[in-house]
């Protein structure tokens, strides 16, 4: 089966979520049939949805899987549980959160998942970080990445150096 290219969003706020998200990172590599093949820098974002909350960081990793999408879903749903991931209202803060952003050019719409993710194309967070490792990309339904992103900058969103070892 050929591979497809999936991007995915990594955020979180609470109990030390860079090296949350390194590992994440690194338990992603190790999915059946994927490969991390790029990563953002990480990101310190402002909240957005609820704002009483701490900053975020953010970062979007390109895999390359053979997994479909919904076994990917379920697969970084694991990893967030594993993340000790607790779901108490829209938005919460939360110690990992992992979106399928897109996967290769598809359109896709069932009850667990829709792709592309329905709310990236206005958020920082997310077009910043996967313009510095897909520049060109152009978004199924909402066209070419660059002037999206254009248009977020003031959000807030904060690029750092180093994700930690
Ligand atoms: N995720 C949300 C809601 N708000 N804000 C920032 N800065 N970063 C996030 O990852 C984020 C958010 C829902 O998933
Ligand atoms: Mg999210
Ligand atoms: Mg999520």
């Amino acid at each position: 089966m050929t591979a497809v290219a999936a991007y995915i969003g990594l955020g979180g706020n609470l109990d030390d979520p860079a090296a949350r998200m390194a590992r994440a990172f690194l338990a992603m590599d190790g999915l059946p049939g994927t490969q991390v093949v790029a990563r953002s820098s990480l990101y310190r974002t402002a909240p957005v949805g609820f704002l009483d909350q701490p900053d975020f960081l953010n970062a979007v990793v390109r895999l390359d899987t053979t997994l479909s999408a919904l076994d990917l879903l379920d697969a970084l749903l694991a990893l967030e549980l594993d993340a000790g991931r607790q779901r108490s209202f829209r938005n919460a803060p939360r110690t990992l959160d992992l979106d399928v952003l897109l996967y290769g050019e598809q359109q896709i719409s069932t009850d667990r998942l829709v792709v592309p993710h329905p709310r990236m194309g206005t958020r920082g967070f997310v077009l910043l970080p996967l313009q510095e490792i897909a520049p060109d990309l152009v978004i199924p339904g909402l066209g070419p990445l660059a002037p999206l992103a254009q248009a977020c900058r003031g959000q807030g969103v904060d690029r750092l150096q180093d994700w930690p070892a």
